[in-house]
């Protein structure tokens, strides 16, 4: 009986030891392929179309480049606009109403103070972050706070149709909350989404990944994007080669489209610092009617929104009286 016992507990000592030998063995392939040839995406994307974003007059006197929502770059689903602005007092956006998508407001320079008309208000500075659900509606302005030349990103987002009417909604960040990680001469701030496995505190709607990446002479980065999504990169800075190896090398105010895909590779070619944001997000796949400021999914929803627009009902009641103070 004892030789018995004995017996099986040799076994399973000896079982055991194989067991973990095979789990440190698998343990040790998952690592290295992680951070050495990380990640080989199965079907790298690539840029499918550039646009330079020219400098346009918007607003009262503001200065923006628009990529995202130009002529050749319209329906790019769930994304409606990314404006680069550039604005120095007495310019900026005075009061103007929204509904039915999301704005994102992210200062690269400067600051912005907005207020809109239930009270909300207050100032975003260098590297701080304002994502607004506009839903059923909000009437804001939004003006420069400082002196000089303040610049900034904005991007605007759709939300499905379902989610239209909802009510507005903020979420700010200050660019100390930001989530950030250096890695291998790349640094990123993580503004939705997840990069180096660091995940934001910001919750979209529409499932959306922004990230800003600042990349060292000589650096490189794979960073994996989920393959459903439409995904598009804004370079702010420098010069850059993105997709393929040996694609030609892209400079700044481009907007990059990219095919589909589970991931993106970026070399630096120059010995500048190269900084662009890489956005990405799940497309709607619903039908859409934009007029302006209102983006809605017929014809009859945008007259709609006109008419409570006008009457001040269905979420613009506070435009009767409000008006932004300067
Ligand atoms: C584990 O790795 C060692 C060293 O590379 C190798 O000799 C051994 O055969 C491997 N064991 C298994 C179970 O894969
Ligand atoms: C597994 O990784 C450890 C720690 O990095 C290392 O000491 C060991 O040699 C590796 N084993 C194999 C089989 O690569
Ligand atoms: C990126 O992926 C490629 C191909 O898998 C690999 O050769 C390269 O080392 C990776 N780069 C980084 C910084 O992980
Ligand atoms: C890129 O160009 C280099 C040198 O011109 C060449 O050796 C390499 O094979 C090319 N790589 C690809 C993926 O085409
Ligand atoms: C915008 O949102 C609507 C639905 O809410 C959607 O049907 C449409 O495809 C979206 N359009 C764009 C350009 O993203
Ligand atoms: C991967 C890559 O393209 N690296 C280049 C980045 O920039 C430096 C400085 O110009 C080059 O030396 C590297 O070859």
């Amino acid at each position: 009986m004892k030789t018995f016992h004995l017996f099986i507990f040799l076994l399973f000592l000896l079982l055991q030891h194989k067991f973990f030998v095979r789990i440190s063995n698998r343990t040790n392939i998952t690592m290295s392929g992680n951070s050495q040839k990380s990640p080989c995406f199965e079907k790298p994307r690539s840029v499918v179309k550039k646009v330079l974003a020219k400098a346009q007059y918007e607003g009262d006197g503001a200065i923006v480049r628009r990529s995202i929502g130009r002529p050749e770059l319209k329906n790019f689903d769930p994304f409606l606009m990314l404006d680069e602005f550039s604005v120095s007092p007495p310019a900026g956006f005075p009061d103007h109403p929204h509904r039915g998508f999301e704005t994102v407001t992210y200062m690269l320079e400067g600051a912005f103070t907005h207020q809109d008309f239930s009270g909300h208000k207050g100032t975003i500075r260098t590297g701080d972050l304002q994502w607004m659900t506009a839903g059923r509606g909000i009437i804001h302005s939004e003006m420069p706070a400082g002196d000089g030349v303040q610049k900034g990103l904005q991007l605007w987002i759709n939300l499905s149709s379902k989610d239209k009417m909802i009510e507005p909604r903020y979420q700010e960040l200050q660019s100390k909350d930001v989530a950030h990680v250096e890695k291998d001469g790349v640094y990123v701030r993580i503004i939705a989404g997840e990069a180096f496995g660091v995940q934001s505190p910001v919750y979209t709607r529409t499932p959306t990944m922004y990230l800003d990446f600042t990349m060292k002479p000589g650096s490189q980065l794979n960073q994996s994007v989920p393959e459903s999504w439409n995904a598009f990169i804004y370079i702010i800075e420098g010069e850059g080669v993105f997709g393929k190896e040996n694609s030609s090398i892209v400079s700044s105010h481009h907007a990059l489209v990219l095919s589909s895909g589970d991931g993106l590779s970026v070399w630096n070619r120059s010995a500048r610092t190269l900084r662009f944001i890489l956005v990405g997000g799940q497309p709607l796949n619903e039908p859409v009617v934009q007029y302006g400021p209102f983006v809605m999914n017929t014809q009859a929803e945008i007259e709609q929104t006109f008419e409570d627009y006008h009457y001040c009902r269905n979420g613009f009641e506070n435009a009767k009286q409000w008006r932004s103070q300067s």
